[in-house]
């Protein structure tokens, strides 16, 4: 089968440019990965190179030993991933120890997978024990709100959290565990990517202080559709602390939206 008329490379392409087309995506900002199931890697494997060198990953991910992932390349733009995918485009394959990567698809004027590898496989590994096995999509975005709303606040989950689930009804129910938030780190090494992957085995997202955020799900849908509610839950809580917050949403409303709607809320996080 083309690779670029599989269902997953055009799902992973609309992700893209819709976070573009959103503003999360300014210049090579934000990264995205996507793990391939058994079958779609067979549907495409007589299409796939064989000639290209194992270069190691920079952490280990035992976990991960013989996966496939579709990837965005490291400075590539995500305006640029629908008009030319096989340049902006990765598919990698983790070696028998999930020490190493190779490249078997994509990046055809040469590059290297995201700078944010390290942290896109740690937390694959980490989200696929945590889900069983369901958390196919990792996915990274320089949002401008919850960015913003970074500056006001404690790098702390519970104070994060709570800001969320009393800015938008739904937040509640769309993140029940929380959100989590690493304080200023240097991107792109191993060091970042062990703070994010520590966090996101309790929370499906995790916000980089004055930076973006990462979030996770079984389908490009619930990845982005998360991305999407913290987001307008930090643009809506930015609106109204501007103007002066007189309500919000009490505790006791949050235990009656978590009964309502079947969700158990983080216990740690109500006061
Ligand atoms: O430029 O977003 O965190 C890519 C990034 C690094
Ligand atoms: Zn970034």
């Amino acid at each position: 089968m083309k690779i670029l008329d599989t269902k997953f490379m055009k799902g992973f392409i609309k992700m893209a440019d819709d976070g573009y087309q959103m503003g999360w995506h300014e210049r090579n900002g934000g990264n995205l990965s996507y793990r391939l199931k058994p079958e779609e890697v067979e549907d495409i494997r007589q299409r796939l190179n064989d000639n290209q060198t194992w270069q190691p990953i920079g952490t280990t991910v035992p976990g991960l030993a013989g996966e496939f992932f579709l990837v965005t390349g490291s400075g590539k733009y995500f305006r640029n991933i629908k008009v030319d995918p096989e340049a902006c485009l990765a598919i990698i394959e983790i070696d028998d120890k999930g020490e190493n990567y190779r490249i078997r698809w994509g990046l055809v004027e040469g590059g290297r997978p995201t700078s944010e590898l390290p942290t896109h496989l740690l937390n694959h590994a980490v989200r696929f024990r945590a889900t069983g096995g369901k958390c196919r999509v990792i996915y990274h975005a320089h949002p401008a709100n919850i960015t913003a709303l970074t500056y006001t606040i404690k790098p702390d989950a519970k104070t994060l959290t709570r800001i969320l689930w009393q800015s938008e009804t739904e937040c509640a129910v769309v993140f029940p565990e929380g959100i989590g938030i690493v304080p200023w780190m240097v991107p792109g090494g191993t060091e970042i990517a062990e703070a994010t992957a520590r966090l996101i085995k309790h929370y499906p997202a995790v916000v980089w202080s004055y930076h973006g955020a990462f979030a996770s799900g079984s389908s490009f849908d619930e990845a982005f559709g998360l991305m999407h509610t913290i987001e307008k839950a930090a643009e809506i809580y930015l609106k109204a602390k501007s103007v002066g917050i007189v309500n919000t949403i009490t505790d006791d409303n949050l235990r009656v939206l978590a009964k309502a709607f079947g969700v158990t809320l983080n216990p740690a996080f109500l006061d």
